[in-house]
């Protein structure tokens, strides 16, 4: 086998967005497109030298070839050990978990996470550092000026391997191990719930569940989980063989996209607790019987009541942490606490300085991500085993928890507009007329409402000073609503523009109105000062969740 030095020219582009750097898969294929950025990686991740990493996918089309790839060229580059999920696979989460188990120095992640996949949808790849957790911003931009300027790559001259047989086999120098991919995941789980109670609640008979895992990576890990360790009945993950083009659909678990599931929870005999899991397995959905669980929501109720779950019922809680556009739910449970709520940019990067300072315990997204301290990746089966172990706990529906959390603590009502694949002109200068007028609207008053603050969010680490700026436009009410502004950094055609709505209610007599009507002011407020539709030529957003 012989290691083999290949002259390349940069491609334009190469910087990663809110999670990795995503094109559509025929960007990826080109020749060199794949091999220059994990050449850039290698070269500016020099602990990788000599080394352990993680390698492993959510087994969307590609995923086989870039393994490949992928472990030529860390070969040649001198990396000790790779890990590799069995036939290329690992849910995000599972990278995650892997990496700080076996201390390796980093991973690298095949994914664009709930964008389809297949021959003409969308492929990423995206670097995690040797805490488990995304790539700060500092690593990804060394990353991407590497890629302006790469010249060559090294690749050992071999034929594919079989990623398909667990054990150990050698590639010159290195040492592959296939692992299975969800045994040691599993095995974290089981150390931090109450598999037991879990399990006692499947065998009352009283009490049905569904997982949807959307034909992504996290089959594998419901089957196990669920089906096999904790008895519930075969069945109760639907779509679980995981399928290179995700059977066709668009894995994101939100009640558009994973309406299969949604339908199953209503009318009088829906079943009582359902969830869902997006492309690589680190989002959830959460739902009880005619009731949807706002992703927001699900983080309050969960640090409401972690003092209940086995694992983490043993240390006080430190802080919790979530993104700029969640909702301020989680902010009154920590306020009650008397623990510190952080506020970050949207994107689980932000998280990891704070987890690993033991600032936080729990972090949470509105974009049904949500998570903790024992991996440093938002974690999709993580929060529905958290979930179930509450309800065998306190025995009540789903509904009912979150109601009696809203009398406790008030209700923030939420809901997040998508306008996708505008054009990006469009929308970048949607953008910047707000922040134009930014300073001029506090004390100012719109359709009733007067405005209390507007800026552009900006992030100051608190723990190594980094300054992350123009991370969403924020205008905030008297009274306690928002209204949010960003462009996405995950999409690939055009752009994104999400609109983030948020308003705050007290008064239980008034906390079980329907979300739409509540939100209406509010959206057409958003709508009147951002130009929605005078700009986008939209007048109605594409999803709603
Ligand atoms: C979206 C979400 C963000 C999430 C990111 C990655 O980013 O809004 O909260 O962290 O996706 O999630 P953006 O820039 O498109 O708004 V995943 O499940 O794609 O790894
Ligand atoms: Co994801």
């Amino acid at each position: 086998m012989q290691i083999l030095k290949t002259n390349t020219t940069p491609f334009d582009g190469q910087r990663p967005g809110t999670s990795g750097l995503r094109k559509k898969v025929k960007t990826f294929k080109q020749p060199h497109y794949l091999e220059n950025f994990v050449q850039a990686i290698f070269d500016t991740q020099g602990d990788l030298v000599g080394g352990t990493l993680v390698v492993g996918g959510d087994g969307r089309y590609y995923n086989r070839e870039a393994t490949q790839i992928i472990l030529r060229i860390a070969a040649a580059n001198g990396v000790a050990h790779v890990i590799v999920g069995q036939s290329g696979l690992l849910s995000t989460p599972a990278v995650s978990c892997v990496i700080r188990k076996y201390k390796a120095h980093g991973g690298i992640v095949l994914s664009a996470s709930h964008n389809p996949g297949g021959p003409d949808e969308d492929f990423g790849i995206k670097f995690n550092t040797a805490n488990g957790g995304p790539a700060p911003e500092n690593v990804t931009e060394a990353i991407y000026q590497r890629t302006t300027t790469i010249n060559d790559f090294q690749t050992l001259e071999t034929t594919d391997i079989d990623l398909d047989k667990i054990g150990t086999l050698q590639l010159h120098e290195m040492q592959v191990e296939i692992i299975d991919p969800v045994t040691d995941y599993a095995e974290l789980m089981q150390s931090l719930f109450d598999f037991e109670s879990i399990r006692n609640l499947f065998e009352s008979g009283s009490f049905s569940m569904r997982f949807d895992a959307m034909h992504a990576i996290t089959g594998p890990y419901a089957c196990r989980i669920l089906e096999e360790m904790l008895g519930a009945p075969s069945g109760t993950v639907i779509n679980g063989t995981p399928l290179t083009d995700f059977g066709g659909g668009h894995p994101d678990p939100n009640l558009v996209h994973a309406h299969e599931i949604v339908s199953m929870t209503q009318g009088s005999n829906g079943i009582d607790f359902a969830a869902a899991s997006d492309g690589d397995g680190d989002r959830n959905m959460v739902l009880g019987q005619n009731f949807f669980v706002t992703p927001s929501d699900s983080l309050a109720v969960i640090v409401a009541n972690y003092h209940l779950i086995s694992g983490y019922q043993k240390d006080k809680i430190k802080g919790v942490a979530r993104s700029m556009p969640t909702s301020q739910a989680v902010d009154h449970v920590a306020d009650k606490l008397g623990i510190e709520c952080f506020e970050t940019p949207t994107g689980w990067k932000f998280f990891g300085n704070l987890l690993d300072a033991e600032k936080i315990t729990f972090c949470g997204e509105e974009s049904f991500g949500t998570g903790s301290n024992h991996v440093r990746e938002k974690d999709g089966l993580w929060a529905v085993l958290f979930w179930l172990n509450l309800l065998a706990v306190k025995k009540q529906s789903v509904a009912t928890i979150v109601q009696e959390h809203w009398r406790e603590f008030g209700r923030n009502y939420y809901t997040r507009y998508d306008y996708e694949g505008v054009n990006k002109e469009a929308a970048t200068d949607l953008m910047q007329q707000l922040r134009n007028k930014l300073a001029s609207l506090p004390g100012t008053q719109i359709q009733n409402h007067t405005i209390e603050y507007a800026d552009d969010f900006s992030y100051t680490d608190p723990i190594d000073n980094t300054v992350s700026k123009n991370q969403g436009v924020r205008i905030g009410f008297i009274g306690g609503s928002r209204i949010i502004y960003r462009l996405s950094g995950t999409g690939t055609e055009g752009a994104t523009l999400r609109v983030y709505l948020e308003s705050y209610e007290i008064d239980p007599e008034k906390q079980q109105q329907a979300t739409a009507g509540v939100m209406t002011p509010l959206i057409s407020i958003a709508q009147e000062l951002a130009q929605i539709t005078q700009k986008t030529g939209r007048t109605q957003p594409t999803v709603i969740t």
